[in-house]
């Protein structure tokens, strides 16, 4: 007998898209959308609909110790009892000998549940050890977002299917956010028009009417000039200027400085075609602009985030049904997590390192102290982080002890002391908000663990027990955290919930802002007054990037860029047969001029290189990326490359300003015939 049963996407990936999924004796036969949730609707992604290659697939079935070299994983099987006692006494010594602080729980997005992504929080404040800045994906953005409108909330983009005109800017919907698509397609029918923003022609871009293609980090220059259009032709909304922002004369001479003129050979777009779209853009009151991570992922990447997110302020388009921006809803759930993390536990604050540089913190022989164990789990940085020859070099240290709890065999596991089992998102319970739309969702556990997998909140109160502590909320089990956490959040008892999910769309004047923004003032910051006075005091262009310098331009003469892939999500699915098929080796997309200067015909094998490594992969030329502009994707890890490592080997690790981030678009190489 089949039987069906309502769950949520465990996925990093603003959808969380509300599932169906079907169970046949046990064991899992299809995910499918359900149709009933109000935002998702029953949409999915194809790798999400293909779960079963994960689920049913080769996984991590026991607990595992390392007898092979660092790097190699070679395993042999030992018990749970056996694994945990080893990763506690080792622990403990660790603490002995250098202090908690030399311990580094390493998490991220694996599973976004609120019970299971972070449970080994509550050890980290009960012991002591380092904590994380989760630098790797929102921070650039966000920065960006909080200088202008203050806080990530906004419309919900299913407004977009009222919408006259929807631009995706540094976003690649199809591939990252599919459940906009039908939003869009609804508002096409009515006439809406489709703008897309992005150095690269992606899927996405193939569909809009118009395609703006700025070299990448220029979107601050692009954002200031369209300004200055629409000033210039009397297309911003003076009341609402005056009403609602800080927008001054001083702003206003500033922009207007900014002319299309100046900003075309910045950005590479003719100024006709900004006048063009500033035009567009001014003319309609309904715009909606749904601003992506893609376009934050550079040194300038929150100036620019900054930028783009004044232009509904300068036209009013907040005050519209089916206007204004979104960069993402997450400050629009106020979810109690206390009862999963115990931040009331940390006596003293610990040490924060950024996750963006495990690699120069991990070969750091100043770092006092230096990290000496790590725990990882809901994470590939193996794949997933900058600098990746340092973060291999760092995995490969024979004085570092390393714990990583996986659902598959990934390039992370490989580099394992002791590894542990870990379930999926079916066969523990959990809770999930999300950061692309409104609601709070549910998911139970629907099948038995596979072999011995336990999931993360189960293995760290074990853990917990084991070096010690013996407070209770290391006894409770994921479904009473999941009843702890609703309880904390005020938010109605689970029987009460008619769906699998709660709404908690903000209502028409909080979501546009009409009673003012969630600034300290109530206005809309056209001065994003930065933390460091490096930073420009006015959206603007801020040449920084690795392009930006002469002598690394110089050198390496082409802007990489290595954006995620629609087969896989980061790194997830990579581990399984079937979906590297489908992907099929990673290549370097090149525009034919930047080959022929080369001598480089689609096919050859070519080799990518900076200071920081080199690649090797076959070149495909192509119009997709413009003059001087090169790309491969991110998903395949080290997969594909006859060097082992993924293209992350290429990407640079400094903390760029505001307050750190990741720089996947933001590198410089050069590109020959290998
Ligand atoms: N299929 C799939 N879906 C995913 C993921 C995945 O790996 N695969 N990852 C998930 C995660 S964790 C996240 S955070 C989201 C990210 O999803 P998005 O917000 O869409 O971000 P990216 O895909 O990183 O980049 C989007 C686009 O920005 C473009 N871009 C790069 N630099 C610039 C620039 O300087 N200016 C402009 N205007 N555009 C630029 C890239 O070419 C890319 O097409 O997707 C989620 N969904
Ligand atoms: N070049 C480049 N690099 C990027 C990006 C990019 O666009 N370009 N995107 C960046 C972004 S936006 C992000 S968010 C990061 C993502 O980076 P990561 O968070 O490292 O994401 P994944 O690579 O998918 O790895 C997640 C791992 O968690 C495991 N997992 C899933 N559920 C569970 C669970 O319940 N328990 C345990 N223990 N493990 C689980 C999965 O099997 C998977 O191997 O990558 C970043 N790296
Ligand atoms: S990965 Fe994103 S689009 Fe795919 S099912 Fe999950 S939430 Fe939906
Ligand atoms: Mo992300």
């Amino acid at each position: 007998m089949t039987e069906q049963h309502h769950t949520t996407c465990p996925l990093d990936c603003p959808g969380a898209c509300a599932l169906s999924v079907e169970i046949e004796q046990g064991s899992l036969k299809r995910v499918a959308g359900n149709h009933e949730h109000p935002f998702t609707q029953g949409v999915i992604c194809g790798k999400v609909a293909r779960f079963n290659e994960i689920q049913n697939g080769e996984r991590v079935a026991h607990p595992m110790v390392r007898t092979g070299a660092k790097g190699e994983g070679v395993f042999k099987r030992i018990s749970w009892d056996e694994a945990l006692d080893r990763v506690a006494a080792r622990f403990r010594n660790v603490m002995d000998q250098e202090g908690s602080e030399a311990i580094l729980p390493y998490r991220y997005g694996g599973t976004m549940g609120i019970v299971q992504q972070k449970a080994i929080d509550r050890l980290t404040h009960r012991a002591g050890f380092s904590r994380m800045d989760e630098t790797l994906c929102y921070t650039l953005g966000f920065s960006g977002w909080q200088a202008g409108v203050g806080a990530a909330i906004g419309p919900c983009s299913s407004e977009m299917s009222e919408s006259e005109l929807i631009v995706l800017w540094g976003i690649d919907a199809v591939a990252t956010h599919i459940n906009l698509m039908p939003f869009i397609k609804k508002a096409r029918k009515k006439g809406a028009r489709l703008v897309v923003i992005d150095p690269r022609r992606t899927r996405t871009a193939e569909l809009a009417d118009l395609h703006l293609q700025p070299r990448p980090g220029t979107d601050g220059a692009l954002a200031v000039a369209i300004m200055c259009h629409l000033l210039n032709t009397n297309l911003e909304d003076r009341n609402y200027l005056v009403k609602l922002t800080d927008f001054d004369d001083q702003m206003e001479e500033h922009l207007l400085s900014r002319t299309p003129e100046w900003a075309s050979p910045i950005t590479g777009i003719p100024s006709k075609q900004i006048k063009e779209f500033a035009t567009l853009y001014g003319s309609v009151k309904r715009s909606f602009l749904r601003v992506g991570l893609g376009m934050s992922r550079q040194r300038n990447g929150s100036v620019n985030v900054h930028a783009v997110s004044c232009l509904p302020a300068m036209t009013g388009a907040w005050k519209e049904q089916g206007g204004g921006a979104l960069f993402a809803t997450g400050d629009a759930f106020s979810i109690n997590q206390e009862p999963v993390h115990r931040s009331q536990w940390m006596t003293t604050p610990t040490r924060r390192l950024d996750m963006s540089r495990l690699g120069p913190l991990l070969t750091d022989e100043q770092l006092d102290p230096p990290i000496r164990a790590l725990w990882i789990s809901n994470s590939n940085p193996a794949v997933s982080c900058p600098d990746l020859g340092r973060v291999h070099r760092g995995l490969r240290r024979e004085d570092l002890f390393t714990v990583v709890h996986e659902i598959v065999f990934s390039e992370t596991t490989r580099f394992a002391d002791i590894l542990l089992p870990a379930t999926t998102f079916l066969e523990h319970d959990d809770l999930y908000k999300s950061f692309g739309q409104y609601t709070v969702q549910k998911g139970a556990r629907l099948l038995s663990p596979f072999a011995e997998a336990r999931c993360n909140s189960d293995v760290v109160n074990d853990l917990a027990k084991r070096m010690g502590y013996d407070d209770a909320p290391f006894s409770a089990d994921a479904s009473q955290l999941v009843n702890d956490v609703i309880r904390a959040s005020d938010l109605p008892a689970p029987s009460q919930w008619e769906h699998n999910w709660i709404e908690i769309t903000p209502d028409f004047a909080e979501a546009h802002f009409l009673n003012g923004f969630p600034t300290q003032d109530g206005r809309f910051h056209f001065y994003p007054a930065w933390s460091h006075a490096v930073m420009p005091d006015k959206p603007d262009h801020w040449p920084v990037t690795e392009g930006d310098q002469p002598e690394l331009a110089r050198k390496y003469p082409l802007d990489f860029m290595i954006p995620p892939v629609l087969e896989s999500h980061n790194s997830t699915f990579t581990s399984s047969e079937s979906t590297r098929k489908r992907l099929g080796p990673p290549q370097l997309s090149i525009h034919p001029q930047d080959a022929a200067r080369r001598t480089i015909s689609s096919g050859d094998t070519v080799r990518v290189f900076n200071d920081r490594g080199v690649l090797t992969m076959p070149a495909v030329l192509t119009e997709d990326v413009q003059p001087g502009v090169c790309s491969c994707p991110f998903g395949h890890g080290g997969w594909g490359f006859e060097e082992g490592i993924g293209a992350n080997l290429l990407v640079d690790a400094p903390t760029p300003y505001p307050k750190g981030g990741a720089l996947f678009h933001d590198n410089r190489v050069q590109v020959e015939k290998a």
